[in-house]
């Protein structure tokens, strides 16, 4: 995949700029960056908070001739190659917790937001990653959930290296999802990342409606299984999944 940089310095969020390049035209590979967002977006309406000098904040242009039902494996692509970056570059030991979030020692350093966007040339995905560079500009109330690469590694990276990794690894995992059984492949590469996979006691909450069970596994399209103290298997598609307690093992 070419990647183009298309640079900002100051704009509501690069997902927005990044669907409306789709709609015009842009080809895969287009790569909207900002230094700070007034309105960086997350998953339902929720806002990611985006400081000067606090995070990277890109969105790629994505034209995947994958399956529809496939698309929201998109979202694992860029969660893995966050954690490739992290692992690779600051040795790291992150967590991926479902669907997009990635965590290192319990606390979030980079959330990923996948769109899909109707355009002339078909559907297109943006592939959204925030990644916190240095706490010290986010909100007091993000100070118990949220880390940073300056917090976990010990001093702030460069942006321009930070970026060029991030890409890199977008590129690399999207071949493979893209390429022979690339489906497959991603579920179990997230599925070796994530302490989410299988076994863990959780709390999923879809909208008005939660259930409890253990985690068993992912479902074609990414979903998570839950199997519940009844014995069923409930498939979470959209909502927040909260750890219960420590993994059990006999
Ligand atoms: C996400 O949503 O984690 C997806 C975030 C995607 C952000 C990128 S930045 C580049 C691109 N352009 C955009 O406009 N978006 C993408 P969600 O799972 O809904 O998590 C949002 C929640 O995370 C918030 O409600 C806060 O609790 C928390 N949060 C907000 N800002 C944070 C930050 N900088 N670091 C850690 N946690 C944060």
């Amino acid at each position: 995949m070419k990647i183009t940089i298309l640079p900002f310095d100051t704009i509501p969020s690069t997902n927005i700029e990044a669907i409306s390049q789709a709609k015009r035209g842009a080809q895969e590979g287009l790569c909207v960056t900002a230094q700070r967002q007034t309105a960086g977006r997350g998953r339902h309406g929720r806002l990611w908070e985006s400081p000067e000098n606090a995070g990277l904040y890109l969105s790629i242009v994505l034209r995947p001739k994958i399956e529809m039902r496939l698309m929201p494996l998109i979202t694992f692509v860029g969660a893995i190659a966050v954690f490739e970056t992290l692992t690779a570059n600051y040795q790291m030991s992150p967590d991926i917790k479902w669907a997009n979030d990635v965590l290192v020692n319990n606390r979030k350093i980079s959330g990923v937001l996948a769109e899909t966007a109707e355009t002339t040339s078909g559907v297109a995905v943006i592939l959204g990653i925030g990644i916190n560079i240095s706490s010290s500009a986010l909100s007091p109330q993000l100070n118990s959930v949220a880390t940073s690469i300056e917090t976990e590694y010990g001093s702030i990276p460069g942006q321009a290296q930070l970026l060029e990794s991030v890409i890199s690894k977008v590129s690399e995992f999207y071949r493979i999802l893209t390429g022979p059984k690339g489906d497959e492949r991603i579920r179990d590469l997230w599925s070796a990342r994530s302490s989410f996979a299988f076994g863990m006691q959780v709390n999923a909450v879809m909208g008005a409606y939660s259930i409890t069970g253990l985690t068993c596994g992912i479902e074609e399209n990414g979903a998570l299984r839950i199997e519940t103290e009844t014995g069923g298997i409930i498939a979470v598609q959209a909502g927040d999944v909260e750890r219960l307690r420590q993994k059990t093992s006999i």
